[in-house]
């Protein structure tokens, strides 16, 4: 990169957020055990019976007041934090632990992610509690902050967990901004806002500068991005190599890196959730179609075809059932998808009801046109679709037995 204007569109015309979930795992708990809100709690592992070394993983920020970290041995961090029998006060703050369980944290985080790619086309999805996403092309720097605060509160409402969200003209000023104001945070820096943002922070929360380099550049005179930005670009580059001369741009608000997903999508859906539960079938029916017209106008956009039409039903308290029917080979054909979404919806029958949702997946990103039916009746396929079931070859019609079906049920409140 250099001083000059940037290849591509401006970087000034970027719109870009990241989403970090706040204490992820810890929230992730509190979901499914909503007596552990605003109770300091510890996720980690090697505190079982029999187990005496663990660390902790993450910790509730209210725990992380009283001195636990993550990569903290657990049974120091334990220490640290209240226990009911040295409560004085009996409604006082008690520590909780709980055990890693990465099953249930992907799950959750796979909501997130469904929720992401509902509301923008460039998702880059970077760990289990963190993504890139890239809005340019939809909205104006006016319409930022509604988007994101939206976003946040449709994060919370429809997964039940809470994320920050740093808003900004490129990827390292949006990572640092998401951690500005952690948690719950939303902070959005304007093109304009960009340097002045920068200048007092800490070199250390730059992209690039870890431990080491932070420790170099201060013992050169350099504590803040504002004192990076305004330093020789060759000392910087005769000392750090190549690197130097990136740090130099992050510092001056430069960063030309696309948010580019990471490989394809696995799957395309849309959810909603009715304010209450319904047992309404015209109601069902008639979300279930819009949400069909949702995920089908977006594998037609994109030329998608997929083998996996799925429905994803949330009956109360918090219960989700997923079912799917897999066909022998890949189609775009938005009649199918809502055949088989209203066959297997049949299954729901007078039961109430409170969020649907449609999924494609098993999804092929062809621009060759698709094959025909005979074609994959010749060949049906053996493999397994994205439930882990195999595939049943029915040449796109769906049957009871030949349905492959899979419940899920999560529990959370
Ligand atoms: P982070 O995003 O680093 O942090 P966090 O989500 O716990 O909290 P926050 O962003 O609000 O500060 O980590 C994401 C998850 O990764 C975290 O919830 C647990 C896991 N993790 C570990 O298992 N070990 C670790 O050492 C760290 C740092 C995280």
């Amino acid at each position: 990169m250099n001083d000059g204007g940037l290849p591509g569109v401006p970087s000034e015309e970027r719109i870009v957020l990241h989403v970090d979930m706040d204490c992820f795992y810890a929230s992730c708990e509190r979901r499914r055990d909503p007596s552990l809100r605003h109770e300091p709690v510890v996720v980690g592992m090697g505190y079982e019976a029999g187990e005496a070394h663990g660390a902790v993983a993450t910790a509730s920020y209210e725990a992380r007041e009283h001195g636990v970290e993550s990569a903290q041995a657990i049974s120091q961090a334990l220490n640290h934090l209240p226990r009911a029998v040295d409560a004085d006060d009996p409604d006082g703050a008690v520590g909780h632990y709980r055990p890693v369980d990465m099953a249930y944290y992907e799950s959750v985080s796979e909501e997130v992610k469904t929720v992401l790619h509902e509301v923008a086309d460039t998702v880059r999805e970077v760990s289990i509690d963190e993504a890139y996403v890239d809005v340019s092309d939809r909205l104006g720097w006016d319409g930022a902050p509604v988007f994101a605060r939206n976003l946040k509160a449709r994060i919370h409402e429809e997964v039940g967990v809470p994320a920050s969200i740093g808003v900004a003209p490129n990827m390292s000023t949006a990572k640092i901004a998401s951690d500005h104001d952690k948690p719950d945070g939303l902070v959005v820096v304007t093109p304009d806002e960009i340097r002045p943002f920068l200048a007092p922070l800490d070199v250390k929360r730059l992209h690039g500068v870890g431990p080491v380099t932070a420790r170099e550049l201060r013992s050169m005179g350099i504590e803040t991005a504002g004192a990076l930005a305004q330093t020789d670009r060759h000392r910087l580059v005769d000392r750090f190599g190549a690197r130097g001369g990136d740090i130099h741009d992050y510092a001056r608000g430069h960063d030309d890196r696309e948010v580019e997903p990471v490989g394809e999508p696995k799957s395309l859906s849309n959810e909603s959730a009715f304010t209450e539960p319904t047992e309404n079938p015209d109601r069902i029916r008639d979300r279930l179609l819009t949400l069909i017209k949702q995920v089908t106008t977006r594998t037609t956009q994109h030329n998608v075809l997929y083998k996996t039409i799925g429905i994803k039903v949330v009956t109360p308290p918090f219960d989700v059932h997923t079912r799917s029917h897999s066909l022998s080979g890949p189609v775009d054909d938005p009649a199918l998808v809502e055949r088989i979404v209203l066959d297997l919806i049949e299954e729901f029958e007078e039961r109430p009801v409170r969020k649907l949702g449609v999924r494609v997946s098993n999804l092929s990103f062809v621009d060759a046109d698709q094959a025909s039916l005979d074609d994959w009746e010749q060949s049906p396929t053996e493999s397994n679709d994205t439930d882990g079931t195999p595939v049943q070859p029915d040449g796109g019609t769906a049957t009871e037995n030949e349905r492959s079906r899979q419940t899920s049920v999560f529990k959370f409140v």
